[in-house]
């Protein structure tokens, strides 16, 4: 027998009908159902370790940073200085790892429905999961929505929704009525950022449409920025950052962003003050299904 490796057993998450993105797998090293999801370790060959749920790609230890760098940084470098920052989603620990290298951040409350990806994130990923332990973290294994529906008027200044696809549990934090919620316990000066699927996959256009214009009634400044995750369906990466003061381009201080950043700079892998503005910059058929 040759020693070559033959990569029988392989993970493929379906985007379009049969069409997927296949990992080659060395070992199934977690999988348990929660009473919410299907959660799942891999160790794979080319993305390292993979937590997924239900299938679906949530975290690889290859190209996390960018979704986490991507998902943090352009709103907490938009504000001047933000204290009260909530996660909603994000189990696995890694939003809130971004948010809490600002030394002035006060307080981060994570919302977390299932304590398996908690669980899951701690065991496996841990450089994903290393803010776990920091003082001004607070978990709660909640429900988002409700969460949201009892937390007080006027209290975040960054709301952010790192939710999992608008399939099953995660359908309502794409819903009108959660971000009416999300809205009322921003700042005057708060932004929201979400997570908004792939614009080049169809399955999730017209969610992502509807989202868009609920938020234009919510919010006056409602934008959708881009990035590259490999490991996702399609490469191809969007959020939506809504706020009703700060345009995250116009009103972008890039001197004030490096400044803001470098006490971490070198640990930062994707995010820059260039691409966060270069980030913004949509192609015609993204404009197209903006505008809808
Ligand atoms: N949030 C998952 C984004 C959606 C991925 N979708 C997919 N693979 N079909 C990731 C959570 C990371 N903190």
């Amino acid at each position: 027998m040759s020693t070559a490796k033959f990569y029988q057993i392989q993970f493929t998450e379906y985007w379009e009908g049969r069409t997927g993105q296949t990992f080659g797998v060395e070992d199934l090293l977690f999988s348990r159902r929660s009473p919410y999801q299907h959660v799942q370790v891999w160790q794979t060959d080319a993305f390292g370790r993979i937590l997924t749920l239900d299938g679906l790609v949530m975290i690889t230890e290859r190209d996390e940073f960018v979704y986490h760098e991507m998902i943090v940084h352009p709103a907490l470098c938009l504000l001047k200085n933000p204290k009260r920052v909530l996660v909603v989603g994000g189990g696995d620990g890694g939003t809130v790892r971004e948010i809490l290298r600002y030394p002035d951040v006060e307080g981060v409350d994570l919302v977390e429905i299932d304590s398996v990806v908690i669980e899951a994130a701690r065991c496996f990923f841990p450089e994903v999961a290393s803010a776990f332990d920091d003082p001004r973290l607070h978990v709660h294994v909640a429900d988002g929505v409700q969460f949201v529906q009892s937390a007080p008027a006027g209290y975040y200044d960054v709301v952010i929704v790192d939710s999992t696809d608008p399939v099953g549990i995660a359908e309502g934090l794409f819903g009108e009525d959660f971000y009416v919620q999300v809205a009322r316990i921003l700042t005057a000066e708060g932004v929201l950022v979400a997570q908004t699927e792939s614009p080049f996959d169809r399955l999730f256009q017209q969610t992502i449409q509807a989202a868009h214009g609920f938020l234009r009634r919510l919010f006056p400044i409602v934008t959708m920025y881009l990035a590259f995750i490999p490991s996702y369906p399609t490469g191809m990466w969007s959020f939506t950052l809504a706020s009703r003061i700060y345009h995250p381009v116009r009103d972008f201080d890039p001197e004030r962003a490096r400044a803001r950043i470098a006490p971490f700079q070198e640990m930062l892998r994707y995010y820059n003050p260039e691409v966060h503005v270069a980030a913004f910059a949509l192609p015609n058929f993204v404009r197209q299904q903006l505008e809808g």
